[in-house]
């Protein structure tokens, strides 16, 4: 069929459109307003239907999301204070590849529960490098067991001079543990 026969054909049907949404809105007896009504409205629903079915598991999940976004920023602030510091890495960062070190105010008991990785005892203060030179706003801390003191992040330089950065207990999610860790 070619373009030319095609197109008379368009024109013998004479399709025009808003007369047929009119016609079919005649036939449904709605507006378009109900319909985007109805259409939220059902959103909604499933939205609260998704979070009905598990929201232990939603919960988990929404955590593991905060902890990826932790992990990156801490990752990447201490990125950039490597690149504008000419190479040299944050002082409290330790140079045992071995061991992580937890980010936290506490002088100790960091290392109280991390589950991912071993850890030494003395707590890394990262403020004075990351917050007070405007890297970060705060230091990030987990948004179930990390407070100030002990945020349940941690920190390690392997031998490679990559730094790692990792939640220390990401949540379950149904039969899965994700690793949540960040290198660069
Ligand atoms: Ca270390
Ligand atoms: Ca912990």
């Amino acid at each position: 069929m070619g373009i030319n026969s095609f197109s008379f054909k368009i024109r013998k049907y004479n399709i025009n459109w808003s007369e047929n949404v009119k016609k079919i809105r005649k036939v449904a007896g709605f507006t378009l307003m109900e319909l985007i009504i109805v259409i939220a409205i059902i959103s909604i629903l499933a939205a609260a239907v998704f979070w009905a079915i598990n929201p232990a598991r939603r919960l988990a999940e929404a955590n593991n999301a905060q902890r990826w976004t932790d992990v990156t920023a801490i990752l990447s602030a201490v990125s950039a204070y490597i690149v504008d510091n000419d190479g040299d890495y944050p002082a409290v960062i330790d140079d045992n590849s071995s061991t992580s070190q937890v980010l936290g105010t506490d002088s100790g008991t960091c290392d109280s529960y991390c589950g991912a990785v071993s850890t030494v005892a003395s707590c890394i203060n990262l403020t004075a490098d990351l917050v007070d030179n405007g890297y970060l706003p705060t230091i990030p801390t987990d948004p179930k067991t990390g407070d100030v003191g002990n945020s349940d992040y941690y920190i390690n330089k392997e031998s490679t001079g990559i730094i790692t950065v990792g939640a220390c207990d990401p949540e379950a999610e149904g039969d899965t543990t994700p690793t949540i860790r960040a290198q660069r």
